[in-house]
């Protein structure tokens, strides 16, 4: 869509109002300035608050489209998987190539010897892996996943707690705070909404008081926080338990609060006082763990506890780990026991979707809440629609599932962990897998790069008979397959973008130049591909324009679409900022929580019936084979965290030359672990683990807590022939499973640093 100050001549400058959607805590507006079909500037939202500000990297993206290293022509493998070594094809070639093997292994093995392996590159409604999937269950379905990397911790404990994932207040009430705590949380960098840093800035200006904790002296904690507590990564169980030890003990928990809209709490006091296991969780038994000292633990709880209204917000890093989902379920009970839920200037604590039509429908009453009554007849399946998966339809709940609840973002039918591939590629059905996998449809995601232990999925990819992916770039992953189909970018197709945490607003995608090359939207390839398999009739065979319209047609708040599609974003008016469980708390009689109980689960009794001593009903501290008191750490001594950096979306962006140069690729270590081991700032080093080894330089600071070492994800594998991987991808390390409720250890693993070479390395690490 042209801006209505635009001019039509060819060669004169148009804006085309258009917007940014990567999978990186934003969604923002660009305005595209495009001349002779070239985009030569992009500017962003200059409008009245609250605006949609792009960053850096949205406003660097004229790199990324104009990049040489853009894939532009379909390829089929010629080297080893791998090698990188490809030929150009034609479309046609390439399409009838893929649909001949997709039919013909259907046809040998099954429809669940197709894995989907879909990815965040692209956030828009239209393309991405939607097409693909909706292709795929045309065909009769495929192997899926559940668990999402992101959050599956928090997820699992959301639902636990509050029976739902729609937790936490709008950016805009941070205001009505007394103390913001900032845990494991560093929106300066991963943005968690457009607004989020200017709100917490607006707070501290106000004089709120904010807190950081974290491993990583964060640029958060640097520009936002008033105070940070750096804490041992993987322990902060342990100091939420021993802070709501304080709060006990000390009688500053909200009993009026925990009587009227909590169950569990004094089997949660049993065992926070020791009455349980008999290890009383004091502060100085969390200082021993956490590293955090014990007046430190004292004093936050204190605090806490009598701030009211105040705003913990627990990010999702922490819970990336080992038993991620105990740190969320202990966050959220504190929120519970001190009453800072369902009021303005307090915080829910959990998925944290702040805002979503969905959520606003049922807070004006119509949609009915909890508790819930499920049934037997209930809970069998009912008859598959067009959108459900075969394979997996009819398959029972997983063991881990809390598939009483209604909601949550996977089946509870499905059967494979996100973490889990590479071990049911290689071991199948003998490995009692539910199947033996043949090719993988990879789209939108570098998945050997982002997900657990790279070097086994070098392996497992090696292993498949047939491989295809949809890319913009060579990726470590995409080297890996036989076919590549070259996907165009969001700047050349139009699409529509939901906010990353369900904010009020929609940017409207309006294309801004043709396809360079030969590449093809999602949507186009998966157009051509469903009718060479034969699909007689589609939802993607319709205009791009009537499936979009249909697609935003549930969003009740987009009030005039040409409007939001002319101006390239749409701002909902919201009256009062969001409130997450305002009406439970004013009425509780009418809304009950979602839960079975109908109140807040500080012990969830749907998680007791599974009887599982590593998933209990109430949260609690565990150790774990990779923390700091386990036998491994002998070997392995320091802890790696493996964070989301400021300079990509995850690994997407990290060849973009204007924001490499906001930080190079490094490996954080501190002082005193670099001394010992006679690293000094910039020397090459090796970190490794029995998984892998990564080369990258040492960024040596006091940024970064003793005993912990931060490569940040993203970065992209580069094995040499030793396979010693100089790309300092943080995967190579990391471990491929999947804590009990589900969370992705990625932030779990134990590492040792040594010295490669002594090396001043140019540019300012
Ligand atoms: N160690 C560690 N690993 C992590 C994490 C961590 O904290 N630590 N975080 C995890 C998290 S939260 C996430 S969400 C994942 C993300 O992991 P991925 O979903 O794999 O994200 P990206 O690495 O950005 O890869 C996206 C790919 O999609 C491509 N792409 C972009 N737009 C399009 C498009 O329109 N069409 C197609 N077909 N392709 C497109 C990009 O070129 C890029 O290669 O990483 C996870 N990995
Ligand atoms: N720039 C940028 N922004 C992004 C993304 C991106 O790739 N790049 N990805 C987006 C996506 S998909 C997601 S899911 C989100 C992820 O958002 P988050 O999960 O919030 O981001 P992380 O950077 O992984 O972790 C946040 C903080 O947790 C800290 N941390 C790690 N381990 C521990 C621990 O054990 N204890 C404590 N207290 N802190 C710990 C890290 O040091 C970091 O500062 O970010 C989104 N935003
Ligand atoms: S990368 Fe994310 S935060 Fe940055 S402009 Fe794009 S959508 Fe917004
Ligand atoms: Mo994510």
């Amino acid at each position: 869509m042209i801006n209505d100050k635009a001019d039509m001549d060819e060669d004169s400058e148009k804006i085309i109002n258009t917007g940014c959607c990567h999978d990186c805590g934003g969604r923002c507006v660009l305005k595209v300035h495009v001349k002779n079909g070239k985009i030569t500037r992009i500017e962003t939202d200059n409008e009245k608050e609250p605006q949609l500000r792009a960053c850096s990297r949205g406003r660097a993206y004229r790199q990324r489209v104009y990049s040489e290293e853009r894939l532009k022509y379909p390829l089929r493998r010629v080297g080893e998987r791998g090698e990188g070594k490809f030929e150009r094809i034609s479309w046609e070639e390439a399409l009838n190539h893929v649909a001949s093997k997709i039919l013909d292994i259907k046809e040998k093995y099954g429809n669940s010897a197709i894995l989907f392996v879909p990815g965040g590159g692209n956030q828009g409604m239209l393309h991405g892996v939607t097409p693909v999937g909706l292709m795929l269950n045309q065909i009769g379905g495929y192997t899926r996943h559940w668990g999402i990397p992101s959050y599956e911790g928090a997820l699992f404990a959301s639902m636990a707690t509050y029976g739902t994932m729609m937790t936490g207040n709008a950016r805009d009430d941070l205001l009505n705070s007394n103390l913001i705590i900032m845990w494991g949380w560093n929106p300066a960098n991963t943005v968690w909404d457009p607004g989020t840093s200017l709100w917490l800035a607006k707070a501290r200006e106000k004089g709120i008081k904010i807190i950081a904790v974290d491993p990583i002296f964060t640029d958060s904690a640097a520009v936002l926080a008033d105070d940070w507590i750096p804490i041992r990564p993987g322990t902060d169980t342990a100091m939420l338990i021993a802070m709501a030890n304080v709060i006990i003990t000390e009688n500053l928990q909200n009993q009026l609060f925990i009587d009227k809209y909590t169950v569990g709490y004094d089997a949660y006091k049993d065992y926070v006082l020791g009455r349980e296991d008999g290890q009383p969780k004091t502060p100085r038994w969390a200082e021993e763990i956490t590293t955090v000292p014990e007046k430190t633990i004292i004093d936050l709880a204190r605090e806490y506890a009598t701030s009211k209204p105040a705003a913990l917000i627990a990010g999702w890093g922490p819970a990336r780990a080992a038993f991620g989902e105990q740190y969320s379920r202990a966050a959220n009970v504190l929120c519970a026991i001190t009453g800072n839920i369902g009021i303005n200037g307090g915080y829910a604590s959990g998925f944290m979707r702040a805002y979503s039509s969905r959520e606003s429908v049922s807070s004006t009453g119509k949609k009915k809440e909890g508790p819930i009554k499920q049934t037997d007849e209930t809970l069998k399946p009912k008859k598959p629609r067009p959108q459900d998966n075969l394979v997996d339809f009819n398959a029972p709940p997983r063991k881990d599932a809390l598939f009483k609840l209604r909601g949550g973002t996977n089946p509870a039918s499905t059967r494979v962990h996100f973490n889990d591939y590479y071990n049911l590629i290689l071991q199948g059905t003998k490995g009692g897998y539910p199947a033996d996998i043949k090719m993988a449809y990879i789209c939108g995601t570098n998945r050997l790069n982002q997900y657990g232990n790279v070097n086994k999925g070098v392996k497992a990819l090696k292993s498949l008979e047939f491989i295809v992916t949809h890319e913009q770039f060579m990726n470590p992953t995409a080297k890996f397959a036989d076919i590549i189909l070259p996907a165009n970018t969001f700047m050349e197709r139009d699409d529509i973008a939901v906010p990353w945490l369900g904010s009020p607003y929609y940017i409207y995608l309006n294309k801004a130049i043709d396809s360079l090359y030969e590449t093809k939207s999602d949507l186009e390839i998966c157009r051509e591909l469903s009718k060479k398999l034969g699909i007689k009739t589609s939802l993607l065979y319709l205009p791009e324009d009537q499936i979009l319209r249909i697609f935003a047609s549930p969003r009740k708040d987009i009030k005039n679409y040409n409007k939001m599609k002319k101006e390239g974003y749409c701002k909902v008016k919201v009256e009062e900022p969001f409130v997450a469980f305002k009406k439970h708390i004013d009425d509780p009689e009418n809304t009950p929580f979602p839960t079975l109980s109908g109140k807040i689960e500080i012990y969830c009794e749907h998680i007791a019936e599974k009887n599982d001593p590593l998933m209990p009903a109430i949260p609690k501290y565990f150790s774990h084979s990779e923390h700091y008191d386990s036998p491994l750490a002998e070997k392995y001594p320091l802890q790696l965290i493996t964070p989301h950096n400021k300079r990509r979306t995850h690994s997407s962006l990290h060849n973009i030359p204007w924001l490499e140069e906001i930080e190079p690729h490094s490996a954080w270590i501190n002082p005193t672990d670099a001394s010992i081991r006679k690293i000094k700032n910039r020397d090459l080093v090796d970190v490794y683990n029995d998984r892998g080894r990564l080369r990258i330089p040492a960024k040596v600071t006091e940024r970064i807590s003793p005993g912990v070492v931060c490569v940040y994800q993203g970065a992209w594998y580069k094995p040499n022939k030793d396979s010693v991987d100089l790309g300092g991808c943080a995967n190579v390390l990391t471990k491929d499973s999947y804590s009990p409720g589900g969370a992705f250890p990625l932030n779990s693993s134990l590492v040792e640093v040594e010295l490669y070479q002594k090396e001043q390395l140019e540019g300012n690490l």
